[in-house]
C-alpha cells in the first residue's frame, strides 16, 4: 500500500546510502574509498539530522500558529549521551541505516560506538533533564530546554594506580547534533551599579549600569519524540565577548595579552561544568555561570512572548517555566527585574506573573548541596538583583507578619536572608516564596521535605503548594535503546511495540509467566548481557569474569550518603568468609561479581578513599587462587550514559542502598528493574515505590528507616564510651588495618569516620541487616527458575515508572500544557 513518508523517512536503504556517501564525499570532503568508521558515522548522523530538521521545523512552526503555552525546563545539566541510536530509534529509521552501513561494510553498532557522549551533567538531575525531554517530545508537549553549552563537560575518570585520576572532557570537535544560531544573541551585564531616576510622573525608577558585558549565543538541539513526527527544541548558551572577538583598540595598540584576556575572561563563563553533585561549593564563576544562562534564557522567551502582541497579564498563560533544583532561581529575580525597571510593570503586579509562571522541584534534602550565597558577592556581582532579593523578602515577612502577628521566631526561620557572617541568600527559600508549586520527587522525599527542610513554608503558605511527582525513566532509551533483545521479546510477547509509549501495558507480560519457554528466553537475554558486559570487562581490564556468576552493580556518583563504602565491606566480609571455609564448602558458594563504577568529585577526598578502597580489594581478591570465580570485583572507568546502557541491562542485582532518608529519589533503581535486575536497597527515596510496585518477593530491602535516623545519629554522637562494632564489620576493619589490602593508612580516615566521627551515614547501624539481605540473594539466586519468574513480575509492573507519567503529572498539575502534535502528511 503506498501512503506519504513521514519527514523522517527514507525511501529505503538505497536512499538512505546515497544520503550518507553524499555527506562523507561533500559535507566532509572525504572519498568513500577510505572511509573509516568515524566517517560512517558522520556521514550517517548527517544524512539523518537533514531528516530531524524537517521535522524540527515543522514542529516549532506548528508550536508557533496554534500559539499554544509552552513549558520551559531550566536546567543547569542535560546529560543527554549519545544521540544517532536514539534519534534513528525515536523516528523509526534503524533497520533502514543497518541495512544501508552493512552494504557499505560497516555494522552499525561500530558505527553508533563512534559517538562521544553529551555529558553535560553530573549525575541524576541531569539524566531526569535528558529523559523529561524525551518524554516531553514523545508525548507532543511543546516544552523546550534551556541550559549551558559547556566546552568542557563532566571529566573523564581514568584509574591510575587504583586512583582517580581527572582528564578533561572537550566533547565539542565534530559534533553535528548542534545548530549554532548567530543571530540569536543576548547581552548579558555583569557588575556595575544601581542609579535612582526621578521620572515626569514623580515615581523612581532604578537603572542597573556601568557594568562588564558578555554575550550569550544560542545553540540548538532537536529532540526528536518516539513514533511521532514532533521534534523538540534544546537551546544551549555559549559565552563570548561583547565586541564580538577581542578589543582590537588594545590589540592594535600591542597590547595582545590584555585583548587576549578579556576574551578568555567572557568565554569562561561557559567554558566548564562544575563537576559536584550534591555539594555546593559557592564559586563566583558559578554565579556568573547561573546568572548568564538564567538572563539569556529568560530574554529569549520574552522576545518569543512579545512577538504575540499580548498583555503581560498572559505571560503565565503562554509560559511555564520550571526550575530544576535552585540553581536557576535567579530566574525569579531577573523576571521580576525585567518587569518593573524594563516594562514598568507596578510591584504587585510584576510579582503576580512571576509567581504564576514558575514551578520548583527540589532533588536533595542534604544540607551540604542547598545553595547559598553570600550577600556581598551577590551585592558585588548584581547590585540591582540584591535590591530586589531584599524587597521579594520585605513583602514576604510583611505578609507572614499579618498571618501569624509578633512571631519573631517564625520571621527568623523563613527569611531569605540568613543572619550568617556574612549574611547569606537561601535560594531554596527563594525558590519557594517565587514558584506557585513545589515538588519533591519521590513520596518518601516530599514527605521529608514538608516535614523539615521546608516545614515552615507549609506553616506559610499550607499545604497544596508543595506536591509531590515522583521520577521515572524514559523507557525509549532504557529499555529499547539500551536492551533491543528484551524489547523485541515483550513486543513479541505483547504483540506489539505500544508499551514503549503506554509502559503500564507491560503487566500483559503476566499473562505468560508460566511460560517454560519464555521464562528461558527471558534468562537468556539476561545471560547474553552479561556476556556482553563481561567481554567489555575483560577488554578494558584484562580480567575474566564468568557470566554465570551473579553479577551484583552498583553505579553511581561516589559519595558517602550512597554508601559505596559499605559495599566494598560487605564484599571484604564475603572474601574473609569464603577463605575461612574449607574447599568442599566452597564448592556450595554462589560465584559472585561484584561490579562499580562512578566519578568521585574532584575535591572529595573521602570519595576518592572509596574509590581506591575498591580497587585494593580487587588487586587482591581478583588474584587468589583459592578463590577463583567466587569472588571478582571490578570498577569501571569513567561510568557514563552510554557505559550505563551496557551495564544496566546485565544485573542480576544492583545495589541502592543509601541512609534512609538521603537519597531523594534515584533514578538507575527503575532502569535496573525495568531490565529484569532485582535490587537490594534501603527503603529510600523511590525505592519504596517500586518495591509497592513490584512486591517485596521482588526486591531486597534492609536497614533502619528514614524516621529512626536523627535518634540514631543522636547516639553515635553522645555515646560514651564508643559502642562496639558488630563482629563482622569489625573483622572487616581488622584485615583492612592488618593490611590486607595494602598500605592501611590509605584508609584509616575512612574506618575513623565510621569508628570514630559519628557514623553519620549510619554504617555500622546497617550493616549486619546488610549482611543478611546478601546471604538471602545467594540463597534465591540458586533456584533460577523462580528467579526468572520474579524477575519478569517486576519488569511487569514497572509501568508506573515511565517518564511518560512523571511529565503528564508536571503537565496537568503544574504547567497547565497540553499537548500538540504536528498534523500527520496524509
Ligand atoms: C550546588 C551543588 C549541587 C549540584 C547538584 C547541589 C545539588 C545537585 C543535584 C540536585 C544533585 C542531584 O543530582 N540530585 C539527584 O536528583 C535525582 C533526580 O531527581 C534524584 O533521583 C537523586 O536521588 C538526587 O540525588
Amino acid at each position: 500500500t503506498w501512503r506519504k513518508l513521514a519527514a523522517t523517512e527514507f525511501k529505503g536503504k538505497e536512499e538512505f546510502q546515497r544520503e550518507v556517501v553524499r555527506h562523507v564525499e561533500t559535507t566532509l570532503a572525504r572519498s568513500m574509498y577510505n572511509c573509516d568508521e568515524l566517517g560512517a558515522y558522520s556521514g550517517a548522523a548527517l544524512a539523518l539530522r537533514d531528516r530531524l530538521v524537517i521535522a524540527w521545523n515543522k514542529t516549532q512552526q506548528q508550536h508557533t500558529f496554534v500559539d499554544s503555552k509552552r513549558v520551559y525546563y531550566l536546567s543547569l545539566e542535560f546529560l543527554m549521551g549519545r544521540t544517532l541510536d536514539n534519534a534513528m530509534l525515536n523516528v523509526g529509521v534503524k533497520q533502514t541505516a543497518r541495512d544501508g552501513l552493512d552494504e557499505l561494510g560497516f555494522r552499525i553498532e561500530d558505527v553508533i560506538d563512534q559517538e562521544h557522549d553529551a555529558a553535560l551533567g553530573n549525575g541524576g538531575l541531569g539524566r531526569l533533564a535528558a529523559c523529561f525531554l524525551d518524554s516531553l517530545a514523545t508525548l507532543n508537549y511543546p516544552g523546550w530546554g534551556y541550559g549551558l553549552r559547556y566546552r568542557y563537560g563532566i571529566f573523564k575518570q581514568e584509574i591510575i594506580d587504583g586512583h582517580q585520576v581527572e582528564v578533561p572532557d572537550y566533547w565539542l570537535d565534530f559534533n553535528p547534533w548542534e545548530f549554532p544560531r548567530h543571530d540569536i544573541v543576548v547581552d548579558i551585564m555583569f557588575y556595575g551599579y544601581v542609579r535612582k531616576q526621578i521620572e515626569e510622573d514623580g515615581t523612581t525608577r532604578s537603572i542597573w549600569e556601568g557594568g562588564e558585558v558578555v554575550q550569550a549565543v544560542a545553540y540548538d538541539y532537536p529532540i526528536p519524540g518516539f513514533d511521532t513526527e514532533n521534534t523538540n527544541n534544546l537551546r544551549l548558551w555559549s559565552s563570548r565577548p561583547a565586541s564580538g572577538e577581542f578589543d582590537f583598540q588594545k590589540f592594535n595598540a600591542g597590547d595582545y595579552e590584555s585583548a587576549v584576556r578579556e576574551q578568555q575572561r567572557a568565554e569562561t563563563i561557559s567554558a566548564v561544568l562544575y563537576p559536584n553533585d550534591n555539594i555546593d561549593a559557592g564559586k563566583e564563576l558559578r554565579l556568573k555561570q547561573q546568572y548568564f544562562w538564567v538572563s539569556a534564557s529568560l530574554h529569549d522567551i520574552i522576545r518569543r512572548f512579545k512577538k504575540t502582541h499580548r498583555p503581560w497579564d498572559q505571560f503565565p498563560e503562554r509560559v511555564a517555566i520550571q526550575l530544576n533544583d535552585t540553581h536557576p532561581a535567579l530566574a525569579i529575580v531577573e523576571l521580576q527585574r525585567i518587569l518593573i525597571d524594563i516594562e514598568h510593570l507596578s510591584y504587585d503586579k510584576a510579582w503576580g506573573i512571576v509567581t504564576r509562571t514558575f514551578g520548583y522541584t527540589n532533588h536533595t534534602v542534604l544540607p551540604e548541596a542547598l545553595e547559598k550565597w553570600s550577600v556581598p558577592l551577590m551585592q558585588h556581582l548584581l547590585p540591582r538583583h540584591m535590591q530586589i532579593i531584599y524587597d521579594i523578602n520585605l513583602f514576604f515577612l510583611q505578609g507572614v507578619e499579618k498571618k501569624f502577628p509578633g512571631d519573631r521566631e517564625l520571621l527568623m526561620k523563613v527569611s531569605i536572608i540568613e543572619e550568617s557572617q556574612p549574611q547569606s541568600i537561601r535560594m531554596a527559600f527563594l525558590a519557594i516564596i517565587g514558584s506557585h508549586k513545589v515538588n519533591g520527587v519521590a513520596e518518601l522525599h516530599s514527605d521529608l521535605i514538608r516535614t523539615t527542610i521546608f516545614k515552615d513554608f507549609v506553616t506559610v503558605f499550607g499545604t497544596d503548594k508543595f506536591i509531590n511527582i515522583t521520577n521515572g525513566v524514559t523507557p525509549r532509551r532504557w529499555l529499547h535503546q539500551a536492551n533491543p533483545k528484551l524489547s523485541d521479546l515483550i513486543s513479541e510477547k505483547l504483540g506489539g511495540d505500544s508499551f514503549l509509549k503506554d509502559l503500564t501495558l507491560l503487566d500483559g507480560l503476566l499473562e505468560h509467566l508460566d511460560d517454560k519457554q519464555f521464562r528461558k528466553d527471558w534468562m537468556d537475554i539476561k545471560y547474553a548481557n552479561k556476556v556482553r558486559l563481561a567481554k567489555y570487562i575483560k577488554e578494558t581490564t584484562q580480567i575474566a569474569v564468568n557470566p554465570a556468576s551473579l553479577f551484583d552493580i552498583q553505579v553511581k556518583r561516589i559519595h558517602e550518603y550512597k554508601r559505596q563504602q559499605m559495599n566494598i565491606f560487605g564484599i571484604i566480609h564475603r572474601y574473609l568468609t569464603l577463605k575461612a571455609m574449607k574447599p568442599e564448602q566452597r564448592k556450595k558458594a554462589v560465584p559472585r561479581v561484584s561490579i562499580f563504577g562512578g566519578k568521585a568529585a574532584p575535591g572529595y577526598w573521602m570519595a576518592k578513599t572509596i574509590i581506591r578502597l575498591i580497587t585494593a580489594v580487587g588487586d587482591v581478591v581478583n588474584c587468589d587462587k583459592d578463590i577463583g570465580d567466587l569472588l571478582k570485583v571490578i570498577f569501571i572507568e569513567d561510568y557514563n550514559v552510554s557505559k550505563a546502557e551496557m551495564i544496566i541491562p546485565a544485573s542480576d542485582i544492583s545495589e541502592h542502598i543509601s541512609t534512609a532518608g538521603t537519597e531523594a529519589s534515584g533514578t538507575s533503581n527503575m532502569k535496573f528493574v525495568l531490565n529484569g535486575g532485582l535490587i537490594i536497597g534501603t527503603v529510600d527515596g523511590a525505592n519504596v515505590e517500586i518495591v509497592e510496585q513490584i512486591g517485596d518477593e521482588q526486591a531486597f530491602t534492609f536497614g533502619h528507616l528514614a524516621h529512626s535516623v536523627p535518634e540514631l545519629r543522636h547516639q553515635h554522637h553522645f555515646a560514651k564510651p564508643k559502642p562496639v562494632l558488630d563482629k563482622c564489620l569489625k573483622a572487616v576493619f581488622d584485615a583492612i588495618l592488618k593490611g590486607t589490602f595494602g598500605t592501611p593508612e590509605l584508609f584509616e580516615p575512612l574506618i575513623n569516620s565510621i569508628t570514630e566521627g559519628g557514623d553519620y551515614y549510619l554504617v555500622s547501624d546497617d550493616f549486619q541487616s546488610y549482611i543478611d539481605a546478601q546471604s538471602l540473594v545467594d540463597e534465591l539466586y540458586v533456584d533460577k527458575d523462580s528467579w526468572a519468574e520474579r524477575s519478569i513480575t517486576a519488569v511487569a509492573k514497572m509501568g508506573f515508572f515511565s517518564s511518560d507519567r512523571t511529565i503528564v503529572e508536571y503537565a496537568e498539575q503544574i504547567w497547565n500544557i497540553e499537548p500538540v502534535p504536528v498534523p500527520r502528511q496524509k
